[in-house]
């Protein structure tokens, strides 16, 4: 028998096309079952593989992966800016980690706060996020963060990170000041997250 997940996800892909935005973004396809996941899961390249500037996107039910949908629109993001020269193993377990404790409703009450996961595979250095519907609930958001945290400290994620200086903290901002922003330069963040302060 199958194993029905409480939720189901869409995984979208952005392809390297030089058209607009939008255009680039397709729809592969949904999951409602444990079996379905897998299916997919294994049969699709991981993160690493992707060309760069293509991004994966991972949702939920039927929010699509884009800032300007309601449950986006007021939104942010819990941010793991991975180094340019961070090894692609590493962005693939945190991918899987994250898209694991996401199916597996990991984050509780507060899964009714996320919508979905994205990875964007760029030259200057990856992204994996976690695209949450409200960005001044920061009850929800502190939580969500901790267990993404403490998810990638059970994979032993931030050990080897930080020895390879990838990356030591996440942090959390809202969509609209990152499209405000101008420059090349983080915004700043609403909340943060540093792995040596985890208890
Ligand atoms: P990015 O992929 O988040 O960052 O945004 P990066 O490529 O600098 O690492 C790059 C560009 O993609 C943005 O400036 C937008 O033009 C477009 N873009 C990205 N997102 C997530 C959206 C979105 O949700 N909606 C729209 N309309 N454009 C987006």
């Amino acid at each position: 028998s199958l194993h029905p997940l409480k939720n189901t996800w869409t995984y979208w892909y952005l392809n390297d096309q030089h058209e607009d935005w939008e255009s680039r973004l397709k729809r592969v396809c949904s999951v409602s079952t444990v079996e379905e996941f897998w299916a997919l899961q294994n049969n699709i390249k991981p993160p690493s593989m992707l060309k760069m500037t293509c991004d994966y996107n991972f949702f939920k039910n039927d929010i699509q992966p884009m800032w300007e949908v309601p449950e986006n629109k007021n939104g942010g993001r819990w941010l793991i800016a991975l180094e340019k020269n961070a090894s692609p193993e590493m962005m693939d377990i945190i991918w899987i980690e994250l898209v694991t404790s996401m199916i597996g409703e990991q984050y509780g009450e507060d899964m009714e706060k996320i919508s979905g996961l994205v990875c964007n595979v760029r030259n200057k250095g990856s992204k994996i996020s976690m695209w949450t519907s409200d960005h001044n609930d920061d009850d929800a958001n502190m939580r969500i963060g901790k267990i993404i945290a403490r998810t990638l400290k059970a994979a032993e994620i931030p050990e080897a990170l930080q020895k390879k200086r990838f990356v030591d903290m996440i942090r959390y901002e809202d969509h609209l000041s990152y499209q405000n922003k101008t420059g090349s330069a983080p915004c700043k963040p609403k909340l943060l997250i540093d792995f040596k302060d985890l208890s």
